[in-house]
């Protein structure tokens, strides 16, 4: 399931690695893509080593550049000098993503400023299509399909139809598993690259979300005088019950989350010291993968083909903070009761077993209800870790830690939206027992997860 993929690679290779550019023209020469030490296999065990689950590829940015001999189109590695025009990097890449057991997912851009066909719109959604069915045939499972809002045309540029219901019937047809994310039905796009993540994610929204995220530019130059009362997924309340009450169809479209660990998607030299710092990483991925969104990070391969030994660095320091805070979980030796429970399969002890198919929840109609953990000895913590059992929904609005000082219990943490995974984090105390109270819910709530954590001291 994607959201149990929580954290993945974004990765920006291509004709703008050779040319230090973020968007390129369309106009450049093939010959200019020549890595000289691409090893696909480095990019994996980089990401395996931040615990990433996942690597997303622009197969083709904007300039229509394909990293695979499309037979559609001579701009590709196909008329470039790396290798001598045979080589692929769509199958290396997919290739060493299975064998070190990352999934693999595409990103192809819609927008094209090569393809001459592009805005005559019947003759480019072919185009298009030709090329979706290309790397969804021929290269393996995919895990996501990444639609590309952007388009830089202006005003005065060309204007293409993009045939979105026709895009997404070839992505069922070919990779049912596939999420189709951002112009797409299956995924929202969290509104922004800055990595800011909103206080509360919520899964389900409304519907209308999800027909103006097909709408690539989000309708900012269409004066239909409707414009200001749309919700678009840059509004910080997307999905409490205030939003939703009045909102029509609601839809499960769950967030992601996308930034870069540099200031740039692609490889710049001059960005080689501007890396987010550890902190900054570990700040966002606790906001987005511990807040109900999955995290794309975007790491840009060198002109050798290879990931900076900066980036990679980071990478691996990434995945020990990672281990040392969360590796580790004390509530195992806990034991759990609950204020109450629906029956025997849903028994709190079920939060514990380590298997998110097994969850506790109360009886319908119960929308307020309260777990204890009890630990064998007095121990520190400073995260706690919660998730519901998503296949019944995102249901909880609102709870609250508690911890135990000698027989009183003093807040910790207190929230709203819990859905996928929430990790609270809070000041280090020293308690033998923890409460997590849930103050409103939707119906009933449920719990398929609870973990405490103390992270070593630095
Ligand atoms: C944007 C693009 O224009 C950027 O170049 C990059 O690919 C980013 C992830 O999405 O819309």
């Amino acid at each position: 399931m994607w959201q149990r993929m929580e954290f993945y690679a974004f990765v920006h290779f291509g004709m703008n690695t050779f040319t230090n550019r973020e968007w390129g023209t369309g106009t450049e020469d093939p010959n200019l893509f020549n890595p000289t030490q691409f090893d696909a296999g480095q990019w994996v065990r980089a990401c395996k080593s931040a615990k990433m689950t996942g690597l997303i590829l622009t197969c083709k940015h904007h300039d229509g550049f394909c990293l695979w001999p499309s037979q559609l189109t001579s701009h590709s590695v196909r008329s470039s000098a790396w290798k001598d025009g045979k080589g692929d990097i769509v199958r290396q890449v997919a290739d060493a993503c299975r064998a070190g057991n990352l999934k693999f997912g595409v990103y192809l851009s819609p927008w094209d400023r090569h393809e001459a066909c592009y805005g005559d719109s019947p003759a480019y959604n072919r185009f298009f299509l030709g090329q979706l069915e290309e790397l969804l045939s021929g290269y393996g499972p995919v895990f996501t399909v990444w639609f590309d809002g952007a388009c830089g045309e202006g005003k005065n540029g060309k204007r293409q139809q993009y045939d979105w219901d026709a895009y997404y019937a070839t992505i069922r047809r070919l990779q049912p598993e596939a999420v189709i994310s951002v112009c797409g039905p299956d995924t929202r796009w969290c509104g922004n690259e800055a990595g800011h993540c909103r206080k509360n994610e919520w899964s389900v929204v409304p519907a209308q979300l999800r027909d103006i995220e097909k709408i690539a530019d989000k309708s900012q130059k269409l004066d239909d005088g409707e414009f200001s009362r749309r919700i678009t997924s840059s509004d910080e309340d997307l999905g409490s019950r205030e939003a939703i009450r009045d909102a029509g169809p609601l839809v499960w479209y769950p967030a992601e989350v996308n930034t870069s660990i540099r200031p740039g998607w692609f490889y710049h030299a001059e960005q080689d010291q501007e890396l987010r710092s550890l902190e900054e990483l570990l700040e966002i991925y606790y906001q987005a993968v511990g807040g109900n969104a999955n995290l794309l990070l975007g790491i840009p391969p060198d002109t050798r083909g290879l990931f900076h030994e900066n980036d990679a660095a980071r990478l691996a320091e990434i995945g020990a903070a990672l281990q040392a805070a969360l590796g580790h979980d004390l509530a195992a030796s806990a034991t759990v009761t609950a204020t109450e429970s629906l029956d025997d399969a849903h028994r709190p002890e079920q939060v514990l077993s380590g298997d998110q198919s097994l969850f506790w929840r109360p009886g319908d109609g119960v929308e307020r209800a309260a777990l204890t953990l009890r630990f064998p000895e007095e121990l520190w913590l400073d995260k706690v870790m919660l998730m519901e059992h998503i296949e019944s929904g995102q249901r909880i609005e609102a709870f609250a830690l508690a911890s135990e000082h000698q027989g009183s219990w003093r807040p910790l943490f207190s929230g709203n939206s819990v859905g996928y995974k929430r990790i609270c984090r809070f000041e280090p105390v020293q308690t033998r027992a923890l409460r997590v109270e849930i103050g409103a819910s939707r119906g009933y709530p449920t719990l398929a997860f609870l973990g405490a954590y103390r992270s070593p001291a630095d």
